[in-house]
């Protein structure tokens, strides 16, 4: 399988993030990413290139996930938040107030002057910094999926891309849980607009997907799975539930699997079972896997308990699914181990693919 990397992807480097009260430094740092990159250098599991892709095309591609007004402030936002004070330029955009969409009343269709209220609008947490390169580093992991998804759609039985920041929480109009564009559901969206009818995403970082649940939720032609930590305790808390199970045409199109913290392989591999089941059941023609390693028993944020040797049979596994398969790299914040366990998985796929 290729390997898609984001050239830019340290340009996003934040400070700190609001954790559990008190400014913590990040846990999506660059090094998750180079620790992955190494890994795939010492075994390699086919061509490492960065994505090449039509600029104009790569905008289309995004643009069929996100609004443009959230796009438009994203492109524009460090720029914005500099000029409302020089010295901006040394600290991350963080944001601190929400309009709660759909309670309260709060309005959410007038888009505001002060910069602090539009970060509320399109986010939903205090844990994803804006910084100078982030836009760079968003577009370029957009690149990375439209690129993986392009290699699927002509032939390729997978690929990978290889980005951060990561993309799963990121919806139509907001960022949240580190992410600012939805790589899996870009690549999703690229293979149906290549001819794909039906696609699955199946998610098997620790935390819910909620970006990519909500932006197919109402959709019968991209089935969304998500296996996580139960969001009745773990993020992203709001979404994420067993009776969520997608709405109008969608309905009987998301297929989430909670699991309680705490959780072992022995559980979770039959979780992915399940999961690979309703793929198949459902006639997918091509599989996207948001790919976090933060199921991993070292995570410092999450809460399940699968070792490295692990991740050979979670590659088995989604190989049994019998798919063209794009992989975006997502969640895993144990920094030294993550290349090791992401390396792994892809190794298990390409074994039993
Ligand atoms: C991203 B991915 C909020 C901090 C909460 C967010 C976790 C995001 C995980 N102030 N932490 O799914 O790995
Ligand atoms: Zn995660």
């Amino acid at each position: 399988m290729k390997t898609f990397h984001n050239p830019h992807h340290a340009a996003h480097a934040g400070q700190q993030e609001m954790f559990r009260g008190r400014m913590v430094p990040c846990h999506e740092v660059p090094a998750r990413l180079d620790f992955v990159l190494a890994e795939l250098r010492r075994r390699p599991l086919g061509a490492l290139q960065p994505p090449e892709v039509d600029d104009a095309l790569l905008d289309a591609a995004i643009g069929r996930v996100h609004s443009a007004r959230y796009l438009d402030f994203l492109r524009g936002a460090w720029d914005e938040w500099v000029a409302m004070d020089p010295d901006n330029a040394q600290r991350d955009a963080l944001p601190s107030v929400w309009p709660l969409p759909n309670r309260h009343g709060f309005r959410n269709d007038v888009l505001p002057a002060n910069f602090a209220a539009r970060l509320g609008l399109f986010s939903f947490d205090s844990g994803s910094p804006l910084t100078a390169g982030t836009w760079a580093a968003a577009r370029g992991g957009a690149a990375c999926a439209l690129a993986a998804a392009n290699d699927v759609a002509a032939g390729a039985r997978s690929a990978f891309a290889l980005s951060r920041p990561p993309g799963h929480h990121a919806g139509g109009d907001f960022f949240g849980g580190y992410c600012l564009l939805n790589n899996a559901a870009i690549a999703a969206q690229a293979l149906r607009d290549a001819g794909h009818h039906r696609v699955a995403v199946l998610d098997v970082d620790y935390h819910h997907g909620n970006g990519t649940q909500t932006l197919f939720y109402e959709r019968a032609d991209v089935l969304t799975v998500s296996i996580h930590g139960d969001p009745a305790s773990e993020y992203p808390f709001f979404l994420g539930h067993a009776d969520e199970r997608g709405a109008g045409a969608g309905e009987g199109f998301n297929l989430n699997l909670p699991l309680p913290r705490g959780t072992g392989f022995d559980l979770w591999i039959q979780a992915l079972a399940t999961g690979v089941q309703a793929v198949q059941r459902f006639g997918a023609t091509a599989l996207v896997v948001p790919m976090g390693l933060d199921t991993f028993e070292g995570d410092p944020i999450s809460g399940f308990t699968l070792k490295s040797a692990d991740y050979l049979a979670v590659g088995r596994a989604l190989a049994g699914a019998g798919l063209p398969t794009v992989f975006t790299f997502e969640g895993g914040y144990a920094v030294d181990a993550v290349g090791t366990n992401a390396v792994n998985l892809l190794e298990g796929f390409q074994q039993a693919a």
